[in-house]
């Protein structure tokens, strides 16, 4: 997002500058700090934050947990990329969560992170992300902190209008930014036969309530618009999904100039209830679909990939009804729905207005038929006046994503002016504005996309920090920046540095996702096909030229720790168990030369590496995470002699407890 705002809104800066020469410059950083924010953002030592903030790492592929008021960051989560630090990606276990049907992909670029809801509120149970690139949907298990499910999404390219959930986590969607054909069509076509050929697909992805297993419910085919964003209906709106578009134009090449040709692109409105009814009565045509399901299952610690063949498709011009498009000034991006969801507020990058659309006169609008004429055929377009609430006048340049208080209030971040604005739902009035620095993309307040906010807290998640933290060569710090929204003025009270780019953010108040934390896992529990559940279990055991290890940790020893009988030829497989019953004991495990990264085992969890030796002679191991006076000698040894060898399998620990 980053490069294709600058594209996009630089040569238009000029213009709507002069249109809104009067709108607020940002001031001087010390007006708008807050006098007490040293003291509000001060968590003593030994004491919790208030709130979890989860906010992606863009194009790390990752998540990062921070504790909010402090802005101290605890733990980076792995889930699209593969994480040297803890083995995400290296292990046998976990190399499956990356599979795809474009093979092992290592790496994506994660926007926004959704944590799921019962009753429209986050219920502190999962946390979905999506992969924009190779288009995917994560779940990760926030009693565990794990990545637990990946589904990868066909017929679509850059899924970014992605993973947002209806009210009670029925779904999860996804949608194109990049139209292309259908993965059942030839799609060795002429580019230039975008028109004809190319397709939007919205997929439907429904959540287990009990579980939250995913699968792929359905998928609307729609035209080939790029979709951006999304968010749910909720309440009055239950069973409608909001999403904006650009590009309705069509444009293949040089989108900076051609997909901003229109004065409004739009809000396309889908009845998602009348979808899924549809579906049930079979009215879905089964097209044929290669995509990869990836699940972990907690007891065997491991995860397995199945490919999935086959999806089924509603084209929404066959069907009326299912989807209103609502002309929206002008090229589109965040669209947010009000905590009652009675209202949308939509985001033109390039508007001098942020529209905000009322539900109650969309419906309207839909049962009068009155129609502003069809786009792409025959979808009806709402007209502007017929389903607009109002405007915000003179927000200020770029405004690009709103969320809610609670008590009222919208706050809008203002990319170009880089400001973050206040206003009041119903009469739309500018209440206070607050400079951010610089150029804020998403803005997340506790609960402000749910239905009962929690309030107190804003993050601004800023694309530019020039000026703000010491250098760090030419890439410099990602960062957000903490705003106290309890007042009727926004007080800024911290700026804190991120990791990858920060996109999006979602933040609950902590005491939600506490009382589910999983400390360990039971080890009697444990199904992993290579646990070792006590020292008596350990085991070499050669069949051909693989050889599986069945290793066990515990402090301060790795059993067993000489190993030999090791040639080079050999495929050896490291299966380290944690027996440790215990909280925050993990052991670390790594081989002197091996093309891999380590393992870091929880207690409970059985972990396997895989190594495959290239050079004869001692090669030694360790834990790597220091976890008692004695991790030092947490090590051990193997022999690796010439392929052809003759020497047997042998190991041992100490008094050998293996043999005797
Ligand atoms: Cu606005 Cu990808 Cu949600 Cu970046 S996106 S800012
Ligand atoms: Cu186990 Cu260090």
């Amino acid at each position: 997002m980053k490069i294709s705002h600058y594209k996009l809104l630089i040569p238009t800066l000029t213009v709507l500058a002069s249109m809104l020469a009067s709108s607020c410059k940002p001031g001087k950083a010390g007006s708008s700090v807050d006098a007490d924010a040293a003291k509000k953002v001060y968590v003593a030592p030994g004491k919790y934050d208030e709130i979890y903030a989860f906010l992606s790492g863009g194009f790390s592929g990752q998540i990062a947990v921070y504790g909010i008021p402090s802005g101290r960051l605890l733990k980076v989560l792995p889930v699209f990329s593969q994480n040297p630090e803890n083995g995400y990606g290296y292990s046998e276990e976990t190399k499956p969560m990356l599979n795809t049907s474009h093979g092992f992909v290592p790496w994506d670029d994660s926007h926004h992170p959704e944590l799921s809801k019962t009753n429209g509120e986050d219920d502190g149970r999962w946390l979905f992300i999506n992969a924009n690139n190779t288009p995917r949907i994560a779940r990760l298990n926030l009693a565990t902190f794990k990545t637990v499910e990946i589904l990868e999404l066909p017929n679509i390219g850059g899924n970014h209008a992605s993973p947002f959930c209806t009210e009670n986590t029925e779904y999860v969607v996804g949608n194109t930014r990049f139209s292309e054909p259908l993965d059942n069509s030839n799609g060795d076509v002429p580019i230039s036969s975008f028109k004809q050929n190319f397709k939007g697909a919205v997929s439907f992805v429904k959540v287990n309530k009990d579980n939250g297993t995913m699968n792929l419910a359905f998928q609307l085919v729609v035209p080939p618009f790029d979709y951006d964003l999304a968010h749910a209906g909720k309440g009055p709106s239950h069973d409608w999904i909001f999403f904006t578009c650009y590009n309705t134009e069509e444009a293949h090449t040089l989108l900076e100039v051609n997909a901003s040709q229109r004065d409004k692109d739009f809000i396309m409105a889908v009845n998602w209830k009348k979808a899924e009814e549809l579906i049930s009565q079979g009215k879905g045509t089964k097209i044929k679909a290669k995509y990869i399901h990836n699940v972990y299952n907690e007891n065997t610690h491991t995860a397995t990939s199945t490919m999935e063949n086959e999806t089924q498709t509603l084209d929404v011009t066959k069907f009326p009804g299912l989807v209103y498009y609502m002309p929206c000034p002008k090229s589109p991006h965040g669209i947010d729905v009000t905590p009652d969801g009675e209202y949308m507020a939509a985001s033109g990058k390039l508007a001098a207005v942020i529209p905000v659309f009322s539900f109650k006169k969309m419906l309207n609008a839909i049962d009068k038929k009155q129609f502003d004429g069809m786009i792409a055929g025959d979808l009806p377009v709402l007209k502007y006046e017929d389903v607009l609430h109002g405007e915000v006048k003179k927000p200020g340049l770029g405004p690009l994503h709103t969320e809610f208080d609670g008590k009222g209030y919208g706050y809008t971040t203002m990319f170009v002016s880089s400001e973050i604005v206040k206003w009041k739902i119903d009469n739309l009035e500018i209440i206070d504005r607050i400079p951010s620095y610089y150029s804020p993309g998403h803005l997340s307040i506790v609960g402000g996309d749910s239905e009962k906010p929690y309030g107190k807290y804003l993050l601004a998640l800023n694309k530019i920090t020039k000026d703000r933290y010491l250098p760090t060569g030419p890439e410099l710090a990602q960062a957000c920046q903490l705003i106290d929204i309890t007042g009727n003025k926004m007080k800024l009270l911290l700026d804190f540095p991120t990791i990858g780019e920060p996109h999006y953010a979602q933040m609950i108040p902590a005491d939600k996702i506490l009382k589910n934390q999983v400390k360990f896992f039971k080890l009697e529990d444990n199904k992993n096909a290579y646990v070792a559940k006590s020292e008596k279990d350990t085991k070499v055991i050669r069949s051909g030229n693989r050889v599986d290890v069945y290793m066990t940790a515990i402090r301060s020893h790795l059993a067993p720790d000489n190993i030999e009988g090791v040639k080079i030829g050999d495929e050896v497989y490291v299966h380290v168990t944690n027996l440790e019953q215990d909280w925050d004991v993990p052991h670390g495990f790594a081989i002197k030369g091996n093309n891999n990264a380590e393992l870091l085992i929880m207690p409970g969890e059985t972990c396997t590496l895989k190594w495959i030796p290239g050079q004869v002679g001692i090669v030694p191991f360790y834990c790597t995470d220091f976890c008692s006076a004695l991790h030092q000698e947490m090590q051990g040894y193997f022999r690796v002699s010439p392929a052809g060898s003759t020497v047997p399998i042998k190991f041992s620990i100490g008094v050998n407890p293996v043999t005797e």
